[in-house]
């Protein structure tokens, strides 16, 4: 009988992770994608010249034969090549289960539909601040992330703080982190999942084995679902009771708290809007959860100016500021970038929005466009979804290119308003990502005169 061998299904940046991971392991296995050309096959070819690597679809024979099918987030599970072989007690998992089977570090694990780069990003540079060595990735894009298996190499880390998509929990069977989080719940991913319990269901597994849960309490749907014996830890922008993180006002001015004790000022935060406080308490509950010290943490938050392409302040034009949410990429994110920016400004919203629009629904935009947005400019494949959606709410027009769509919100915006790209949908029909769409945002503002 033939030896039976780990097979990854997906070649992006999560599959080229596994294979350099079996490959220390000195372990033999194979590779699919469905695609003809995946982005990183000439840097596997090169990496690991003699392992079989099936192209242009799934081979559902080398499936069926797997030890274990290893599956790229990407990749829904209910693609027959892949349900076939669960079907048949194939066993199925993904990098982050992968990577929690060995990792012998505490792992602080952050997932939700919105501010998660941004927490992951803060409680790294808290431990950093600490004098601890830590990995920070997972679902992270940008500057120091990686995926997950990739933290290892090299000794890996003390301390590990991974960003989780609900595509990498669907494989993920006991993930064990110190403390874990969902930071909030509002749709997403629509064209994946049939039914918001689904995605919520694919979330909630972030919480499997862990010892601390961290839980939003504006956000009921935020706290694990079944019961568990983790420590909870609770945060949100009201009052905290004692032993938990909030907002108190007092002397005209609101601050970060626990309990009953003020820690820093909102104002003296250099992220801005009540979601970046809101995510400034997760980060402090999730480092108090591993022992980070809270004067640190504090200094960090002090410091810490945002992430590129999340209501990133680009130009000021004849009084009109211009701003880069090119990560809004569903309807809730977009929401926050419309009320927060909406009320900064004098005057009115500019809105760049569009693109792949993941089966969402819009008519949820409908009051805060009507309110914050004198003119929408729509692009990208599935525009006219969102025109149908928010009819009568506010001026309309569409753009074929987002440098057209920038000429006409330059031309219609007047001093004291703002322009926002806010896309509230995936990227993937006019760019390779978020950051490309953003960069090229940036780079056609700035060429404005
Ligand atoms: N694909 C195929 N056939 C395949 C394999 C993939 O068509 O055989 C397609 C997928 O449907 C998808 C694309 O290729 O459209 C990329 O999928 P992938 O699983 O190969 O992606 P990776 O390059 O491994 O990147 C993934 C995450 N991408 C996705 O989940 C889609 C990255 O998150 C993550 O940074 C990386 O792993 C490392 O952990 C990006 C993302 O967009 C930022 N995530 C989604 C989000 O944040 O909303 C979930
Ligand atoms: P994610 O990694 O989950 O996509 P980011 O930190 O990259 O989150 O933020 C993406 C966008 O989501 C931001 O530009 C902002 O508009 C919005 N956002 C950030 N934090 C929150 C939050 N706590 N609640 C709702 N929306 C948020």
């Amino acid at each position: 009988m033939a030896e039976k061998i780990r097979v990854i299904a997906g070649l992006g940046k999560t599959g080229l992770s596994c294979a350099r991971y079996l490959h220390t392991l000195g372990e033999k296995f194979a590779v699919a994608d469905s695609r003809l050309n995946p982005p990183g096959l000439a840097e596997f070819r090169v990496e690991f010249p003699g392992i079989v690597v099936e192209l242009g679809g799934f081979p559902e024979a080398m499936f069926m034969e797997a030890a274990e099918l290893i599956v790229s987030p990407g990749i829904s599970l209910q693609t027959p090549a892949i349900k076939a072989a669960m079907d048949a007690g194939i066993r199925i998992c993904g990098d982050i289960d992968l990577f929690s089977r060995v990792a012998n570090k505490p792992i602080v694990a952050v997932t939700g539909s919105n501010g998660k780069s941004t927490v992951v990003t803060l409680v790294g540079e808290m431990a950093r601040a600490a004098g601890i060595k830590v990995g920070v990735g997972g679902n992270l894009d940008g500057a120091g992330a990686a995926p997950a298996l990739d933290l290892l190499r090299n000794g890996g880390s003390d301390l590990y703080v991974l960003e989780l998509s609900s595509f990498q929990l669907e494989t993920t069977h006991n993930l064990g982190a110190e403390v874990a989080v969902i930071l909030n719940l509002s749709e997403d991913h629509m064209d994946r999942y049939a039914t918001m319990r689904d995605y919520l269901s694919a979330k909630q597994r972030i919480f499997l084995g862990c010892h601390q849960v961290v839980a939003n309490r504006d956000d009921p749907a935020s706290a694990p679902q079944s019961t568990m014996a983790a420590v909870v830890h609770s945060y949100g922008l009201d009052i905290p009771a004692v032993g938990s993180w909030g907002v108190l006002h007092a002397d005209d001015q609101y601050f970060l708290a626990f309990g009953g004790h003020k820690l820093l000022a909102v104002k003296d935060l250099k992220i801005a809007g009540k979601h970046n406080v809101s995510n400034a308490l997760a980060a402090l509950a999730l480092g108090e959860a591993i022992g980070l010290p809270r004067q640190s943490m504090l200094e960090t938050l002090k410091k810490f100016p945002g992430l590129p392409h999340r209501c990133q302040w680009v130009r000021n034009l004849r009084g009109v500021d211009f701003y880069n949410d090119s990560k809004g990429t569903n309807v809730g994110a977009s929401l926050v970038a419309i009320e927060s920016l909406g009320e900064l400004v004098s005057g009115k919203l500019v809105l760049i929005a569009g693109g792949v629009d993941k089966e969402a629904d819009f008519s949820g935009m409908a009051s805060h466009v009507a309110r914050f947005v004198k003119l929408l400019v729509l692009i990208g494949r599935d525009a006219g979804n969102i025109a149908a959606a928010l009819k009568g709410a506010t001026e309309m027009v569409f753009a074929s290119t987002l440098q057209e769509a920038v000429a006409v919100s330059a031309s219609r915006a007047a001093s004291g308003d703002a322009v926002l790209l806010s896309p509230a949908c995936a990227s993937f029909d006019m760019f390779s990502d978020f950051t490309h769409r953003g960069r090229v945002f940036i780079e056609t503002v700035e060429a404005l005169r």
